[in-house]
């Protein structure tokens, strides 16, 4: 037993004598929003937390002082205490002492199926390995701009339980991760998509098939399904008699959403049927295009009008950290991609952004045991100089290094300001780093924050100082 475990172990000796109606695994926003829920139900219930000092210790210890918590090494006694855990989507399934106590009969659930068990509007659901958020806004301004309420929830931010605080919307958008679908056993989506599918979270899964099936979770109902066409993978995961809407990227039959090149001009066509330019869209880049595609799919499968929808897309301007557009100094384009967490997300911000070799990337962090090995052949003549920070910054070298110049940088500002030596005009200076930030930042945001703060005083310095 560790020490911090003894310590509550010894507060609560009380406690771990007791039955549980239900125990909350994970004690951040998700955990804090199924206590809430469940407590509204006058369940009795414990929570437990490997970390000594859980993010949302405080506030449950202010809402409920009477809840006791568990801090340290998960105790396979204390989880035989229940019937049920409620376990948080940062917690494998795979853990030993979960593992043991479903072995046993012990129910495992998480917070969307409790969610799932509730909503009295229709679900609207989506993964992919990128472009949820991106995606999850956009069919959630869609379904504003055609005059319906909607709540937007999971993944993105908000825990799904607590759209339950709200007056039930015409729609409920989920993002769902690949974390929160393990622990989900129900779910019929009105209409869901799995956007794309490449290598990430491999620091949790035994194999890249394994990720596949955790997302493939979302089609388990009969709704409408929205598959991009010229994906092979998620075609795979559904079956022919489903009911489908599909996306291409190429010219698009009867009944399928994709890209005609009419008169000079690259319009989103619905079959033979324009619905906006290419040109018209608030979000950039070819990767945009597809998470267009997807949304008009969506809200083509719940009724939306073409020119609501057209009318969304132009007003969107996008996410922050998502390929966001943050100055031009000197004639250099600076963009934060902090939020490109795996090699694909990168691949598709360079991909989306390069005007021949003008990009420089900083790039690195914890690349998640991901295969790093795409990046290779999407960097070369469109990233003439990487520079490389983190704790995986050797492993992105090897894959990079025949591709363009590579140089390493101990810190994002060291980093910012070799960019500036080493850019000119016509330049694109792109943080988009293929990794997760938790080697180095608190998350993907204090990483973005970190990299504007620094680009906006290169600014103000006239470009000369940082
Ligand atoms: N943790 C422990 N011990 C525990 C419980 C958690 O070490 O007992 C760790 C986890 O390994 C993880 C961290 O604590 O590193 C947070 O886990 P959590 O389950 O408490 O997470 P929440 O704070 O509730 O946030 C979760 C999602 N986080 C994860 O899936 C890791 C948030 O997605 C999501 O916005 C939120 O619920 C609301 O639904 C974040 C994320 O990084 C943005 N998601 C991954 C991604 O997008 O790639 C999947
Ligand atoms: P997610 O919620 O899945 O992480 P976001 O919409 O937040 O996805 O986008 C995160 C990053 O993923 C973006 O900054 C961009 O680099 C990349 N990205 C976005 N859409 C796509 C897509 N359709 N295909 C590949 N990469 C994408």
């Amino acid at each position: 037993m560790n020490s911090a475990l003894s310590i509550l172990y010894k507060d609560n000796m009380r406690e771990i004598q007791e039955k549980y109606d239900a125990i909350v695994v994970g004690l951040g926003i998700t955990g804090m929003s199924c206590v809430r829920y469940l407590s509204r139900n006058l369940l009795k219930l414990a929570v437990v937390d490997s970390r000594n000092e859980p993010p949302q210790f405080k506030t449950l210890r202010s809402e409920f002082p009477e809840i006791p918590v568990f801090l340290g090494e998960f105790d396979q006694n204390l989880f035989s205490s229940t019937e049920k855990l409620i376990v948080s989507p940062g917690v494998p399934l795979s853990n030993p002492v979960i593992q043991k106590v479903m072995e046993k009969g012990v129910e495992i659930s998480g917070d969307i199926e409790l969610f799932l068990e509730k909503a009295k509007a229709p679900v609207i659901a989506i993964t992919g390995s990128n472009g949820k958020s991106t995606v999850a806004m956009l069919i959630s301004e869609m379904i504003s701009a055609s005059g319906k309420k909607v709540l937007l929830g999971g993944n993105i931010g908000t825990p799904a339980l607590s759209l339950l605080e709200f007056d039930v919307p015409d729609y409920y958008v989920l993002e769902l991760s690949s974390f929160q679908l393990e622990s989900t056993q129900h779910i019929n989506a009105i209409v869901s998509s799995v956007l794309n599918i490449s290598e990430d979270h491999m620091d949790r899964y035994k194999n890249f098939q394994e990720y596949l099936l955790a997302k493939k979770k979302i089609f388990m109902g009969d709704g409408i399904k929205v598959i991009n066409l010229d994906d092979a993978v998620i075609k795979s995961m559904v079956n022919i008699d489903d009911n489908i809407i599909y996306f291409t990227q190429n010219e698009p039959d009867g009944g399928t959403f994709g890209i005609r090149i009419i008169d000079d001009v690259d319009w989103i066509c619905f079959g033979n049927q324009k619905i906006i330019s290419v040109s018209e869209i608030g979000i950039k880049g070819r990767h945009n295009i597809l998470n267009s595609l997807a949304s008009l799919a969506l809200g083509h499968a719940i009724g939306l009008e073409f020119l609501h929808m057209a009318e969304a897309l132009k007003q969107y301007k996008g996410l922050p950290h998502r390929c966001e557009f943050i100055a031009n100094i000197d004639g250099v384009d600076w963009v934060n991609d902090s939020k490109g967490t795996n090699p694909g997300a990168t691949c598709a911000a360079v991909e989306g952004l390069a005007k021949g070799e003008n990009i420089v990337l900083i790039a690195g962090g914890d690349a998640k045991e991901a295969d790093l090995s795409s990046l290779g052949l999407s960097l070369k003549g469109r990233v003439h100089t990487a520079i490389l920070i983190g704790k995986d910054a050797l492993k992105l070298e090897q894959v990079i290094s025949d591709n363009c110049t590579v140089i390493h940088a101990i810190s994002l500002e060291a980093a910012v300001k070799t960019a500036k030596k080493l850019s000119s005009s016509g330049d694109t200076v792109l943080l988009s780093p293929a990794c997760s930030s938790l080697d180095m930042f608190t998350d993907y945001t204090e990483r973005g924050e970190e990299f504007i703060r620094n680009v906006k005083q290169l600014e103000k310095n006239g470009g000369t100082e940082l």
